[in-house]
């Protein structure tokens, strides 16, 4: 309690952050008085003879003697998991996010409950992604570059710069941090195919717990490994589990790509035909179409996926016509910053 009292010597009024060091307060601290005065609960800490005075409704809200964690894979309250029955997607105006305040909210709030969130009707323009960036937060920088061209190359360096389907997948699970948010801007869709497809990783997760604990553990367990190494000078490997838990056992992320896991090196022997049979379960789940919300965007329409969660696809495409996506980096922190600093106002 004393190292979080809000008085202006322990805690500085301009910025909120603490002014003192643990080593400051006194070892054999201790209450020696406490009375509630005009709603609020006066301390007397011993020996400083320091008296601290403290909201009731801070020591409600910072109260920790319900926290229980429950079984490994629990999810935080701030998350609706869905699948294709997904009935309202957060989907808002391009520019109604810019000139309204409360509809950014809004629709930033539905992006961090469902884990991804359209918007429609932008400008048709290079570039405009960046908008929706600073909307919220800034631009993860990668060797792809501030943002990426996705379409069809020549030699393509990666697999998303040609006309294939691509699996369900977080995106650059071989980088460590893993970018936590991804934007892809439509500016052509002309071609046959290209549909794009999400899919909440949470609820695949929890699909698998349900049917076969073993697996889920096995999964979060033990360390998968992602690697790219499709252009000159860029050599990129980490090593993480495809279901990854907080020491509480929250579920805090899903790491899933078919073309970026390498050999997988660090689960035991006896324990690897599980592994993989757990690995081709959770691929089954994340495939089933009961699970995806599927749309074909538009040119000026774009989306956003919280990239620790909920998994991306496309269908492949060909023929006449043409696909032109614009893809960039960002982070969750700046979002969910965003959000909780517009309660405050
Ligand atoms: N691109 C689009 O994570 C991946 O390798 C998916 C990423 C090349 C930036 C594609
Ligand atoms: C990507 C990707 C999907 C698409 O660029 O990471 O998954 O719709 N692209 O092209
Ligand atoms: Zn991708």
């Amino acid at each position: 309690m004393r190292d979080n009292s809000q008085d202006p010597e322990t805690r500085s009024p301009t910025n909120g952050q603490r002014l003192i060091s643990l080593n400051e307060i006194p070892e054999n601290i201790s209450i020696i008085g406490a009375s509630i005065e005009n709603k609020k609960l006066k301390v007397t800490f011993s020996p400083e003879q320091k008296i601290i005075f403290y909201e009731l409704d801070w020591l409600e809200k910072n109260s920790y003697e319900n926290f229980k964690p429950t079984q490994k894979g629990w999810l935080s309250s701030i998350y609706k998991t869905w699948g294709s029955d997904l009935e309202v997607i957060p989907l808002e105006d391009f520019y109604d996010l810019q000139k309204n305040k409360r509809t950014l909210n809004d629709w930033i709030g539905g992006v961090l409950k469902f884990g991804f969130g359209k918007i429609t009707n932008g400008p048709v323009q290079s570039g405009a992604l960046f908008e929706i960036v600073d909307l919220f937060g800034y631009v993860r920088e990668t060797n792809y570059g501030r943002h990426f061209e996705v379409r069809t190359e020549v030699n393509p360096s990666n697999l998303a710069y040609t006309g294939l389907g691509l699996q369900a997948h977080t995106d650059n699970p071989y980088r460590d941090p893993v970018p936590t948010l991804q934007i892809l801007y439509c500016l052509e869709n002309s071609a046959e195919g290209g549909e794009n497809m999400v899919v909440d990783g949470f609820s695949a997760i929890q699909k698998l717990k349900d049917e076969n604990l073993e697996f889920f553990n096995v999964l979060s367990d033990y360390c998968a490994k992602f690697e790219y190494s499709g252009e000159k000078g860029v050599k990129l490997s980490t090593r993480k589990p495809i279901i990854e838990l907080a020491p509480d056992g929250e579920l805090i992320g899903i790491r899933f790509n078919n073309r970026s896991l390498s050999a997988v090196t660090d689960v035991p022997f006896g324990k690897m035909q599980t592994w993989y049979a757990a690995y081709r379960r959770l691929a089954e789940i994340i495939d089933d179409q009961r699970m995806e919300v599927t749309f074909k965007l538009e040119p000026g329409e774009s989306f956003i996926v919280d990239n620790t969660r909920v998994l991306h696809a496309r269908k492949g495409y060909s023929g006449k016509g043409s696909r032109w996506l614009q893809g960039c980096y960002a982070d969750k922190d700046s979002l969910k910053s965003a959000f909780y600093s517009s309660e405050d106002t």
